[in-house]
């Protein structure tokens, strides 16, 4: 059986769908290959002296590790010089990326969460890589506000799940394919075509360790699933937590769920922990895509107007049903 790589994916909806144009498809072979690249590092672990604590801290005062690092300049050295991009930005830099004059520009904003799930990096516990693009508004020279588009003028968006396989999940807008990385090739395959998520769920992620910091509605819902068949719900929930997003967001495309990390009473000031640009908007596109539904618990994700580059978002995606339950306590 004849395998379509992703350049043939990328190639045929250029062609028949006019779903992308080239340079669009030439900003996603280039991430591709980043992913790559950033996909061998991470499975050399310790033997190539990766793993551990870079010394220096991003934006939002969390420690880098050095493979935050290392995927962070592998993206921008692989982006900047191809023509397709005006500007990037990443949650581990404190200002936009813009390309440097000795290269052509284009009209293309890429935005990444270089290595998503640092916590899992030292004890070889999956990653991921997110990434999201949109149209750069005012030609060639984009400053920080260029930036603040809703999560609908997306044009693509995608992760890369370094576990024990790599696989790049990508949307156009028309759906949502899956790649499987063949290393002996070195080609991304399309093995998970139209992927979906099943409306209805068993299955719940959420930091459980954060329950005493809740605000009512999601302790509410959280009771409920714990009560299982006995409860309101009528039936039993199972509780998954990867702790990187990515790993939790393609078990939800592969078999449903609801994913959860709302804002607490812990630092009332941040609207949760997740970003709105690197992590939230891509994923909800990603969601939205195969069926599901992604929301802050009072609006749809992708409608949010944002204000600040690195600003945070409560985050709950996954199964439709499930979304919209939570989603409903929060009106009550
Ligand atoms: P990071 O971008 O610094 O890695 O943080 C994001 C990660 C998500 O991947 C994951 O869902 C969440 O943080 C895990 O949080 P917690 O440490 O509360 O389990
Ligand atoms: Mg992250």
């Amino acid at each position: 059986m004849s395998r379509t790589s992703l350049s043939r994916y990328l190639i045929e909806q250029q062609r028949a769908n006019n779903a992308i144009t080239a340079d669009l498809r030439f900003l996603i072979e280039v991430v591709a290959r980043a992913c790559k690249a950033i996909s061998h590092t991470v499975n050399k672990g310790e033997l190539a002296g990766i793993l551990g604590e870079a010394g220096t801290g991003n934006i939002q005062g969390e420690a880098q590790k050095k493979l935050d690092v290392i995927a962070n300049d592998v993206l921008l050295e692989a982006n900047e010089w191809g023509g397709h991009l005006a500007a990037m930005a990443s949650e581990e830099m404190d200002h936009p990326y813009p390309i440097p004059n000795s290269y052509p520009k284009g009209g293309f904003l890429l935005l990444f969460d270089p290595l998503d799930g640092s916590s899992n990096i030292d004890i070889n516990i999956s990653v991921g890589t997110i990434f999201s693009v949109l149209k750069a508004p005012n030609g060639d020279t984009p400053t920080e506000a260029d930036f603040l588009q809703p999560g609908t003028r997306q044009v693509c968006a995608g992760y890369t799940l370094y576990g024990p396989q790599t696989m790049l999940v990508l949307t156009l807008g028309n759906g949502v394919n899956g790649f499987t990385l063949d290393r002996e090739t070195g080609s991304f395959v399309l093995t998970h075509p139209n992927m979906s998520i099943p409306t209805e769920t068993r299955e719940f992620a959420i930091n459980m360790s954060n329950m005493r910091h809740w605000q009512a509605p999601v302790k509410r819902y959280v009771d409920e699933l714990l009560a299982g068949k006995s409860g309101p719900l009528g039936k039993d929930f199972n509780m998954r937590w990867v702790a990187s997003m990515v790993g939790d967001v393609h078990r939800i495309l592969t078999r449903g769920g609801i994913f959860m990390y709302p804002r607490d009473n812990r630092e009332p000031e941040k609207a949760g922990k997740l970003r709105l640009m690197y992590e939230a908007n891509p994923m909800s596109m990603i969601v939205e895509q195969a069926g599901g539904v992604s929301t802050n618990g009072h609006t749809r994700i992708l409608d949010i107007q944002p204000e600040q580059l690195h600003q945070r978002v409560a985050v709950f995606l996954g199964s439709k049903q499930e979304v919209e339950r939570v989603t409903s306590y929060h009106q009550a």
